[in-house]
């Protein structure tokens, strides 16, 4: 029987050797190459780990992703783990069971979304780029993806748009003018890709899963005062650097797989 299939015997949080530490792993270059699956050893160690300690997952992506890299098609990634985290915790487990999740949509309300989505619209139709395509805002569950070219532009259209824009300066001056025009929205930009750029609220990145970690000294009482993080984009401008940095947390950056394994072997002599 493979590790993954024997999953499931650990003892309850409260008695783990270590039960005031609990590490959370980034997945994506961090638990597993890049959209490919956990190695055998990654979820042996993992599953050795939890036997000294609460461990968890925290993603950016959604559920479904950490399903496939981690876990199969007969086992259940949320067996594998204390606590799983998906869009930094928008969506969360504890012990197999889902907790009061969260959204963009729900945090903002209907009424201000509207007005923010109007002027979004109004904004993109007075623009004078070389090509529109479709769906110009992208409705996610823990924020929106707005794109003055629009999310349905085809490979050479995007990079088309990429060169525009770092001639003409489109998305700038428009997240400056959303800025403008919603300071007490309480919102975050970020131009991470290609043709748009996200918004969502201030402090939804990895540090808003701390507050499940936090809520455990209320439901069995423990405190976790040693919260390791690792993560490979721990640098600023990089999704693990909020959670790497934050002060209730102890930050490991890893270059990959394969260095998150011998720091966490050589961490917990495992
Ligand atoms: O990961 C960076 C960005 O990738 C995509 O951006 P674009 O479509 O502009 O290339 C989007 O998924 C965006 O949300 C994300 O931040």
């Amino acid at each position: 029987m493979s590790v993954v299939e024997g999953a499931g015997v650990y003892p309850a949080l409260e008695r783990r050797p270590l039960k005031d530490t609990i590490c959370l792993f980034d997945i994506d270059n961090t638990l597993t190459l890049a959209r490919r699956h956990a190695t055998e050893e990654m979820l042996q160690v993992l599953s050795l780990l939890r036997q000294k300690c609460a461990i968890g997952t925290v993603g950016g992506s959604d559920f479904s992703k950490q399903q496939e890299q981690l876990g199969s098609t007969t086992v259940d990634v949320t067996s594998l783990f204390d606590f799983n985290f998906a869009e930094n915790g928008l969506t969360a487990y504890r012990l197999g069971n889902p907790l009061t999740g969260n959204s963009f949509i729900q945090w903002l309300g209907e009424e201000k979304y509207q007005k923010l989505a109007n002027f979004v619209l109004r904004y993109i139709a007075d623009l004078d780029i070389p090509k529109k395509r479709g769906t110009f805002i992208e409705f996610r569950n823990g924020m929106i993806n707005i794109s003055p070219i629009g999310r349905n532009a085809s490979t050479a259209e995007r990079n088309e748009f990429e060169e525009y824009d770092k001639v003409h300066n489109i998305r700038k001056p428009f997240v400056e003018a959303l800025k403008k025009e919603f300071p007490d929205y309480g919102l975050n930009y970020s131009i991470g890709g290609q043709i748009s750029f996200d918004v969502f609220p201030a402090g939804w990145d990895k540090t808003y899963c701390l507050r499940h970690v936090e809520a455990e000294k209320e439901i069995t009482g423990i405190e976790y005062k040693n919260i390791h993080f690792f993560g490979d984009k721990a640098y600023p401008g990089g999704n693990d650097w909020e959670i790497y940095d934050d002060p209730r947390t102890i930050g490991h950056a890893v270059k990959d797989p394969e260095d998150c394994l011998r720091q966490v072997k050589e961490l917990f002599q495992l």
